[in-house]
């Protein structure tokens, strides 16, 4: 099948395989059958529940029979490495990623944001800012609701959003073809993923596809303070519109000491001043930025951009402050599941920080870059990662392993004095304990709740 041309793809009747049976593949399945095409659903796990799915499927591996088709869709959370994915290359089967798919059957504006952190912070933020805007916006992607699902309820009438504002993986990124932002944004770049490509390059390569089908009517908003995206889009046109902590003649706001202010007036009419709002640390500045910048650039006027602001709440698991336990400042971040997302929460700190590390490692995080300034007085490394973690922290002395979650938290908090930090920023995934960073999360707020009594 052909699909280089959006215009002329016509689903209706057409074979599409749909690798994995998650959130994604079954929205996928559901959009195609609405749409008229003749899905069928493959995935590796024997015991994944697809309950009231109307196609033919497979189970427990991938088998030839899915490459009996025109497209397929993947999962993203299913590498092209893997052998039938290779084949369907060979076989010159055109493979598109779920956000691709879902891009292909609305007309509605799209704002989408990648980068390796922040991702979740800027996108709720930007959807408040379309909402205290009185625009119909729908959050969707990477955040937890599949875009194909969403798009599927907009074509059954049940919805009429103004705008899509989408979370967009690395992941998601690597099989799209025509999927075209009104505005978007690249937050940063920092290593991650890398047990999904075959070097960092790949990783990069992946993040900046969301440029791919940009248009001169199109904006594109990035962070001018990231080495690997400043030297990616180092042309000035005007649609490419950065966002910065520091003094840059073109961004449309600027930063103080104690402000955010327009760039556009003399007088420097605030937007907000910085202890207005909830979200504490540099990198939250930045996650304000990009979205106040993308908000403008999509129409959205200042005083809903400052409403949105000031009445936001922190987003759960991102230096989340969980609450004073006898003194002790507790925070939960355990979506810092990379090195950099550590060493940001690191740095927001003024008081001494016992960091709980560890967890599934996501391939060669090399701790040895962990900031240890004088901060940090304690790291307790739990998980599979622990030992390595440990071995690796080789100038700093006061550490410990301790493998179990329950264990290593007790241990923290024994160990933590009043006025201490005492924060969870593992650095790694979660996956070698619990089933994803927020039920990692919860656990860690329960056993500190039990402190408390
Ligand atoms: N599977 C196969 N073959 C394989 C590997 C996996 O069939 O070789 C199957 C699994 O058995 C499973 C299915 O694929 O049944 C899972 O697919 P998936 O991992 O893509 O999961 P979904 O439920 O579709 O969720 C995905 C995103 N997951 C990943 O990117 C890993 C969700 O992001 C996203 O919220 C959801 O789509 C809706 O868009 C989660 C995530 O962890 C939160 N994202 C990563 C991150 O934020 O760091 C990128």
């Amino acid at each position: 099948m052909n699909i280089e041309n959006k215009l002329n793809i016509n689903l209706s009747g057409k074979k599409v395989t749909v690798f994995g049976a998650g959130k994604s593949g079954i929205a996928s399945v559901n959009l195609l059958l609405h749409i008229g095409a003749i899905p069928f659903l493959t995935d590796m796990n024997e015991f994944v529940n697809i309950n009231e799915i109307n196609c033919n499927y497979e189970l427990g591996g991938h088998t030839k029979t899915a490459l009996d088709c025109e497209l397929i869709i993947i999962s993203p959370g299913i590498s092209d490495k893997i052998e039938i994915i290779q084949k369907a290359k060979y076989l010159k089967i055109p493979i598109i990623s779920e956000i691709e798919l879902a891009s292909w059957f609305t007309e509605t504006p799209i704002m989408a944001i990648t980068g390796s952190n922040g991702k979740t912070t800027t996108t709720m933020l930007l959807h408040e800012m379309c909402i205290c805007g009185n625009l119909r916006s729908q959050i969707v992607g990477n955040i937890g609701t599949p875009f194909s699902q969403i798009v599927l309820n907009e074509l059954l009438g049940e919805i009429k959003p103004d705008v899509f504002v989408v979370e967009v993986s690395s992941f998601q990124l690597e099989h799209i073809y025509h999927f075209s932002p009104k505005v978007s944004s690249i937050l940063n770049i920092k290593p991650d993923h890398l047990d999904r490509y075959y070097n960092y390059q790949g990783y990069i390569d992946a993040k900046l596809n969301i440029t791919k089908n940009l248009k001169e009517s199109d904006f594109f908003v990035y962070n001018s303070d990231d080495e690997i995206l400043l030297k990616n889009y180092s042309n000035t046109f005007e649609y490419y519109i950065p966002f910065s902590l520091n003094m840059e003649t073109r961004t449309p706001f600027h930063l103080n000491n104690t402000k955010v202010y327009y760039s556009e007036k003399d007088n420097q009419i605030p937007l907000y001043f910085l202890n207005e709002c909830k979200l504490i640390g540099n990198h939250n500045i930045q996650n304000i930025l990009a979205s106040a910048t993308m908000a403008k650039c999509f129409g959205i006027n200042e005083e809903s951009i400052r409403e949105a602001i000031i009445n936001f709440n922190p987003v759960p698991h991102r230096i989340e402050f969980i609450g004073q336990i006898d003194g002790i400042n507790c925070y939960n971040d355990s979506k810092a599941t990379n090195l950099d997302a550590v060493n940001t929460a690191v740095s927001s700190f003024k008081n001494p920080i016992i960091l709980i590390l560890g967890g599934k490692d996501k391939g060669n995080t090399n701790f040895k870059n962990l900031i240890l300034n004088s901060k940090v007085k304690q790291i307790i490394c739990y998980g599979e990662s622990a030992q390595s973690i440990y071995n690796q922290l080789d100038s700093f002395s006061n550490k410990l392993v301790i493998p179990h979650f329950e264990k290593a938290v007790k241990t923290a908090f024994d160990l933590a004095n009043e006025n201490d930090v005492l924060l969870l920023s593992p650095g790694c995934a979660s996956f070698d304990q619990f089933n994803n960073y927020a039920e990692r999360g919860d656990t860690f707020k329960n056993i500190l709740n039990e402190f408390q009594n």
